[in-house]
Parts: C-alpha cells; structure tokens; sequence
C-alpha cells in the first residue's frame, strides 16, 4: 500500500524562469506538449494537472544549481548560463528558442583588427568564465571587470575599454554607440537534468522529452497539399522530400491528383517554386501542431 501511495505521488519537478526572455516560450513548449498548469504569477511552484510535473519558477542564473543539488530534476536554461555556472547537469535537448550569442563589442570609433588588441585593456562583462576561457584560448592577457548589469554602458561611462555581452538584434549595442567584434558562444534554451536521476524520474523526463521533440519538429515543418497533372507526378514526388514519400490519390476530374506532404520550413519557397514550375495547382500550406517520428 504504502509502496503503490509513493509512486502515485512522484512528480518531476522541473524548473523555468519566473519572468524574464525565457519565461513565455517555457511555459508554452511545456503547454503544447499537452501539459496543463497554472503560471507563475506571485507563484514560486505549480503542479501540472494532467501529468506527474511540478514546476518551479525561478531566476535564471540559479536553475543549474537548483538541478545539480536536486532540488529540481530538470530546467530550461540558456546555454550561457549553463557555460557559465559549470555546474554537474546534463544538457538533454536544445529547444530552439531564446537565441543569442555572446559578443565582444568596442567602442565604434576604436581602431580594432583583431582580438589581440585587447591586450592589457579592460573588458566589462557578466560572462566572466566564458571570456576567460575564450581570452586564455587565444592567449590574449586582458583585465576583466565583472559587472552583473547594463554592461553596455562600460565604455560610455569608462569602466572598460570593451564589453563582452549577450546580443540578439544587436541594437542595443548601436544604441550604446558600439560595434561587434567577435562572436565568442552561441546559446539558445535547453534542457537540462540532474546526473543522478532514478528510474521513475529518468521515464518521465523521457516522456517529456519525447513530446518537446515533436512540438519542436513540428515548428520547422509544414503540412502542403495540391492537385497535380498525372504526367508531372514522378517531378512533383522527386521535389517533396517529406517524411517516407508523398501521398497521392485521384482527384475525380480524370487525370489530376492530390498530393500530400510534409516540407522543411527552411526550403519553403524554393519548394514551393519548384513545385508550381512542374504544374502543381492549388497548394494549400497548413501548419503541424504535433509530429511524431
Ligand atoms: O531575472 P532573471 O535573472 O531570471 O533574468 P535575466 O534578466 O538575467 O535574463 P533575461 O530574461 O534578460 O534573459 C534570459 C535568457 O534569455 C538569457 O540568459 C539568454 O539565454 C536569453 N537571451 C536571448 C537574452 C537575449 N536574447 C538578449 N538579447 N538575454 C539577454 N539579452 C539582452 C542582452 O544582455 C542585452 O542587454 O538583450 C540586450 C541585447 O539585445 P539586442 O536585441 O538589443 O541585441
Ligand atoms: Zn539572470
């Protein structure tokens, strides 16, 4: 009895930002993976309702630790975060959102060739660990000041000669009258997990993870379908590569057909120009909410 009581109450607890860059596209990759729980306003936890899950809301910079002690099983994290706690987690699945990339940037008037010409110059940053790993790499000797804030104001403010910042449009840093220099790491969301989970834990993270692969899969891939001329079907399948081969069935006017399939949102138009230059008609994109392989 009390054995049966103990698997029943055994959740996952897996820990998202509480608010921040993360925290929407957390919260709506764990939805669409059919788990349903209330968000995180004024909330610091919240058990899922259809799936053994608890979610914790916390800051971002602590996720890492929270899994490496336990406290959490699993986390969604920027792989800057993760480089730069060097905790003991594992990295499951990388999600495909919150892209970034971490920068080295200089004043825009600085005459600057190459990364060895911050040399005994001071560089602002609140990635100390990833640039100092970076700076040992290619045996550049620079002071760095670590700051956890408003990085971009560094130079402005002489606190530094360069920064070393996390970047996505990169209009903060031209705002800030800075240019980029170098690309130093490049990060999106992932998963990530304790070392040491047990069996029950390691089978529902399993789950999870199978579900975030297919929600994942499916934003890249669209569902096409159009009416073909049967002399053109051979050219029109060639073109759709798809997930085994295309559908194909009759249409009732003699001598067209339907064709279905599924097409890579990267190679979009160029498919989609190719399939009208072969004499596909009535091409219909329809979205995928869910694809399993
Ligand atoms: O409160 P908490 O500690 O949880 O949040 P936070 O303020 O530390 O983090 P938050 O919400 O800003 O970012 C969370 C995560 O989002 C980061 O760790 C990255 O993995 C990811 N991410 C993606 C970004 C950006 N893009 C980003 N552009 N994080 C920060 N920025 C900042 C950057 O620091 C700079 O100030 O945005 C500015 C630059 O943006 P652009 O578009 O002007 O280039
Ligand atoms: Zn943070």
């Amino acid at each position: 009895m009390e054995e049966d009581k103990t698997i029943q109450t055994m959740k996952l607890k897996i820990a998202i930002q509480k608010s921040g860059r993360l925290y929407e596209d957390s919260i709506k990759i764990l939805r669409e993976s059919g788990i349903e729980f209330s968000n995180g306003m004024n909330k610091l936890r919240s058990e899922a309702y259809n799936f053994p899950l608890e979610v914790l809301f916390l800051r971002d910079d602590d996720i890492p630790q929270y899994v490496e002690d336990g406290v959490a099983d699993a986390g969604i994290v920027g792989e800057n975060i993760i480089a730069e706690t060097n905790k003991k987690i594992r990295t499951v699945e990388k999600l495909g959102f919150g892209k970034c990339r971490l920068s080295i940037a200089v004043p825009k008037n600085a005459d600057y060739r190459s990364i060895k010409d911050l040399k005994g110059k001071k560089i602002a940053t609140s990635y100390p660990v990833i640039l100092s790993k970076y700076l040992k790499k290619k045996r550049v000797e620079a002071k760095i000041e670590t700051v956890s804030g408003s990085v971009e104001i560094a130079p402005s403010v002489g606190l530094a000669d360069a920064i070393c910042d996390l970047v996505s449009s990169g209009s903060t840093l031209f705002a800030n009258g800075l240019k980029e220099t170098e690309v130093i790491f490049r990060s999106e969301a992932a998963l990530i997990s304790g070392t040491k989970l047990d069996k029950e834990k390691s089978a529902l993270l399993k789950k999870i993870l199978f579900r975030f692969k297919a929600v994942k899969k499916s934003r890249h891939n669209k569902y096409v379908l159009m009416n073909a001329p049967n002399d053109k079907l051979d050219a029109i399948c060639k073109i759709l590569p798809g997930m085994k081969s295309p559908t194909v069935m009759p249409l009732a006017e003699k001598g067209w057909s339907s064709v279905h399939s599924v097409i890579d949102e990267e190679k979009f138009w160029e498919i989609i120009e190719q399939l009208k230059e072969n004499g596909a008609q009535g091409i219909l994109v329809v979205p995928i909410e869910k694809m399993i392989v």
